[in-house]
């Protein structure tokens, strides 16, 4: 193992994640202990995706911090502090990207959210609560497949601002992050 590629990667990660999370999901953000969030997090993917992955709690601060370092390439976490989920390198590269404001990463990527969320406006993806015309859904257990090069596959899917959570369909459609929903229960 290199240490300093190492060090290199979780810095890069915190910078990714510490901007994914802030601003918006920083002023609703729960703190929670990081023997909550483990607890948390355990059940947002596969047990054997999580045992490998690194696991970031932000500080109560907005400063995130590395709680374990991982070895799978997957990165867990909960960035408002009701969202609990695990990110491939695609899924980190979208999120901050999102959270940035950015150009949507080409790159394909993958979450897993296997807790479900705690409810997102399906057209704005920036609101932080419902309203009467934000189309507010809660999509119960599933994942994500994020980034510009799922975009033919994402096409095939319903784009409705009113979206049936219990199906596949597409999230935030028409902005740059849209991405696929697929509950898996
Ligand atoms: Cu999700």
């Amino acid at each position: 193992m290199n240490r300093c590629r190492n060090w290199r990667a979780a810095a890069a990660i915190a910078v990714a994640v510490s901007s994914w999370t802030g601003a918006s999901a920083l002023s609703q953000h729960k703190h929670v202990s990081d023997e909550e969030l483990l607890n948390l997090l355990k059940d947002a993917a596969p047990a054997s995706v999580f045992a490998g992955a690194t696991v970031l709690n932000m500080a109560p601060d907005g400063t995130m911090k590395v709680v374990r370092e991982g070895n799978n390439g997957w990165t867990c976490m909960d960035p408002s502090g009701t969202d609990p989920m695990c990110a491939d390198a695609g899924g980190m590269e979208w999120g901050k990207a999102y959270m940035t404001k950015g150009p949507a990463p080409q790159r394909l990527g993958f979450i897993y959210m296997l807790r479900g969320d705690n409810g997102a406006s399906n057209t704005d993806p920036y609101a932080t609560g419902e309203t009467p015309d934000n189309n507010w859904i809660k999509t119960g257990s599933h994942v994500m497949i994020v980034g510009a090069e799922a975009k033919s596959m994402i096409q095939s899917y319903p784009r409705s601002p009113k979206a049936d959570p219990t199906k596949p369909y597409v999230m935030w459609a028409g902005t740059p992050y849209e991405h696929l929903m697929l509950p898996v229960k």
